[in-house]
């Protein structure tokens, strides 16, 4: 299906009706986006073609015809179904069942799920922004549904936006998201942007804002670069054996640092416009042209300085914009510096053929471009292309993902709960499990990327990405959780044979790459240097960034996985795998903390963890009755069971690394987590687990799906992000793991 070019809506609505002055009327902001006060959401569609989501808003009748919407779409856009009630479920097994009768309506043609990924409030600017200072105006319908979005994430107290869409409001969220509502054609008088302007001048004006959100607003004009702390790309010149070498970073940091380095380093701004002038004069409280950039470089809210920057950074910015900049950066090392952030930015495009690691990179990637290969450039229209791959339309209007989509580790985990309940030679699931293995065939990456070494990138071979092969980033679960799928269903009877032995062996390969020598496994890379590199964090708003760190649940991952490969493999690479296995359980048990549990780093928090733990143990036969470390996890479960059996950890003990309750109560995904991990701990007691499964029945809709409640991730410490297919996934994996347990059991 052919994009969709943007299309200027019919009549203007009130809110971009204001004649504009004839010295506004530069050929850029008349093509500004014209507002409507909402979209029909009947005419929204999702399109998924090799795992690339792409939403189109069909306007033209005849086409909306021959193109109806499907139940996912609806879904997701949150109209209503019309599903017909099932027959009540009195036991876990027959609510599997209708769970998973519901969720198979949502499966899309290629065998994978989509769903929302947001949570970050600072993804969708960036996209705008891209869009805007490259001359790409976003079409009239997503200008309108990012309104909505917007105008529905805002603060009610304050009118502000936070970090995340559960946090309160910052200067990030605020600056970046009203200059984005301008941006898509909001007047600044519309009573939203009133609110919001006060919150933002009551909180000191964009001045306070931190790096990232001064940067964005330096590359539009709003700000001048003397208020950016230093971005040097001369650090890639260093030599690799550099301790601080930007290679050794964690990728999401030095994937972000790149094209930043370059902005920075070229001074770039996009063309002024009235409305960059316009809002010049809205997001400060001083004068503009009284203001000393310079001087606030370091000035932050305090909403936003989660993690400040160390004294040691401070200086070194000081040395680098008092004493490196105009003295020691020539014109030699300046162009040397650009050409070589420029190639490795074309090496980041080119290997993902411009999705870009994710939505922030993939924004400042675009900019790059077009600053150095103009306008028309292939690799401009590419990126904006790839850059639409990243939104998503909900019931309340438009938002960025996370990433370009949650496609292969969805996948995985509905796979795995068929499993677990012990259905998948049930010839009822047959067809979904086929498609879903079909999709994870077809996403399996089969080579490294070209110049891996000089990219600086981990091997790839036989690896899955969280998302799509597109973009291509093995991370150590992500490999773990699909190959493990994979294994299951090609070890079923009656499925076909469609990853052969060799391709197996690729991904155990590259999964046993992740192994570091404490024996944890990190996320993308095993860790290239210590974590004192978190001195050097310049974001302010996120804590531990800078380098991988050791997370349990990656390592748990790829323990349960290989635990599984060796049962049917038995040959390949034993020494290795048994000695790798060996050091994983002893580093995860050295990682549980005193009071039981374990902290987990991408889910809500210590019960996501403790699932991954005592599921992990228990794959090498350590048990409730068999291991103290299981014991201890599980008594760590019970004592945080609520009264309706339920469980209900508050993202706030991500933030404060202590266990905290919800203040909604109990939520069914994290009631499953804990019963996931009780269960698989074999736990002896089944009065606390049958409590917890009737919660989950008892929240169960009539036709089979679960509601959506508390955010469920967290990246960053910080920053929470959804991810609403765990509501279908772990639910029924608990129940099936129950019923396959007891299953003689009747919960009503
Ligand atoms: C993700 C999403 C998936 C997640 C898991 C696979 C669940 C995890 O087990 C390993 C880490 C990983 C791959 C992960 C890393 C950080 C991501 C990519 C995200 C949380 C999604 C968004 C986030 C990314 C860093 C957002 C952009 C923000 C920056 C600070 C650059």
């Amino acid at each position: 299906m052919a994009r969709k070019q943007a299309t200027e809506a019919p009549a203007a609505s009130n809110e971009s009706s204001k004649k504009r002055s004839s010295a506004d009327s530069d050929d850029y902001d008349a093509k500004r986006p014209r507002l409507q006060e909402s979209t029909d959401k009947a005419r929204w569609r999702l399109s998924s073609e090799g795992g690339r989501h792409t939403w189109h808003y069909l306007e033209d009748d005849e086409a909306a015809k021959k193109w109806p919407q499907s139940y996912a779409d609806k879904y997701y856009l949150g109209m209503p179904l019309e599903l017909p009630e099932l027959p009540k479920a009195t036991n876990p097994l027959d609510a599997v069942r209708n769970g998973l009768t519901f969720f198979e309506k949502l499966q899309l043609p290629e065998g994978h799920w989509g769903c929302e990924y947001g949570g970050p409030m600072f993804l969708l600017p960036g996209v705008v922004i891209a869009r805007y200072v490259t001359k790409n105006p976003v079409p009239w319908y997503y200008a309108t549904e990012i309104k909505n979005y917007l105008f529905a994430r805002a603060n009610p107290v304050d009118g502000g936006w936070g970090l995340h869409i559960e946090g309160e409001s910052t200067m990030l969220g605020t600056t970046l998201n009203y200059t984005t509502l301008r941006l898509v054609g909001v007047e600044a008088d519309h009573p939203v942007m009133v609110k919001a302007r006060a919150t933002m001048h009551k909180m000191g004006g964009a001045i306070c804002a931190p790096h990232w959100a001064k940067f964005w607003l330096t590359v539009l004009g709003i700000m001048k670069w003397d208020i950016v702390n230093p971005v040097p790309p001369e650090l890639w010149l260093l030599p690799d054996w550099v301790p601080i070498a930007p290679w050794r970073w964690w990728i999401h940091m030095r994937q972000v640092f790149l094209p930043m380095s370059y902005l920075w380093s070229k001074k770039w701004q996009a063309e002024e416009t009235d409305l960059i002038r316009e809002l010049r004069k809205e997001l400060f409280v001083e004068d503009w042209d009284k203001i000393d950039w310079a001087g606030n470089r370091n000035t932050i809210h305090p909403n936003d300085n989660y993690h400040p920057k160390t004294a040691f950074l401070n200086t070194v910015n000081w040395l680098l914009v008092n004493i490196w900049n105009p003295v020691f950066r020539t014109k030699y090392l300046v162009d040397k510096a650009e050409k070589w952030a420029s190639d490795l930015i074309d090496m980041e495009d080119e290997n993902t053929d411009y999705s870009d690691l994710a939505p922030v990179n993939a924004a400042m990637n675009t900019v790059c471009c077009y600053v150095r290969d103009g306008p028309g450039a292939y690799s401009v229209r590419r990126h904006v292309e790839r850059l639409d791959e990243v939104l998503w339309v909900n019931a309340e209007g438009m938002l960025c993902n996370g990433t370009n989509g949650v496609q292969c580790w969805d996948t995985a985990f509905a796979i795995q709960a068929i499993m677990d309940a012990g259905l998948t030679e049930d010839p009822r699931w047959r067809p979904m499990l086929i498609k879903s293995l079909e999709f994870l065939e077809d996403q399996q990456i089969r080579e490294n990327v070209k110049d891996q070494d000089k990219c600086y990138r981990h091997p790839r071979k036989g690896a899955w990405a969280f998302s799509n092969k597109d973009q291509g980033y093995a991370v150590s679960d992500c490999v773990s959780e699909a190959l493990k799928s994979v294994i299951i269903l090609q070890k079923t009877p009656g499925f076909p044979t469609l990853i052969d032995d060799q391709r197996i062996f690729d991904a155990v390969d590259t999964m046993l790459t992740y192994q570091n020598p404490s024996g944890a496994c990190s996320s993308y890379e095993t860790p290239r240097a210590g974590q004192w590199m978190e001195v050097l964090n310049a974001a302010e708003v996120f804590g531990n960034i800078m380098v991988e760190f050791e997370y349990p649940e990656c390592t748990t991952a790829v323990l349960t996985t290989l635990s599984l490969f060796k049962k049917h493999w038995p040959n390949h690479r034993t020494d290795e795998i048994d000695s790798f296995i060996t050091r994983a359980v002893k580093w995860i048990k050295s990682d549980q903390k005193p009071h039981g549990g374990w902290y987990g780093n991408w889910g809500i928090c210590f019960t996501y963890a403790t699932m991954f733990a005592l599921e992990s143990l228990a794959s090498v036969g350590e048990t409730y009755e068999t291991s103290k470390y299981a014991k201890k996890g599980c008594d760590f479960l019970i004592s945080k069971q609520r009264e309706d059996g339920g469980w209900s950890e508050s993202y706030k003990a991500c933030e404060t690394g202590e266990y905290v309750e919800h203040p909604t109560g109990s939520q069914v995904v994290m009631t499953a987590w804990a019963l996931i991990g009780l269960i698989k701990a074999k736990y002896p007691d089944i009065e606390p687990i049958k409590k917890g499964i009737k919660l989950i029945m008892d929240r169960q809709q009539p036709n089979g799906e679960w509601l959506q409640e508390a955010i469920e991730g967290v990246f960053n410490k910080s920053c929470m992000i959804s991810y609403p297919n765990y509501k279908f996934v772990f639910p029924l994996k608990a129940m099936g793991l129950f019923a396959k347990r007891y299953p003689d059991e009747k919960v009503v």
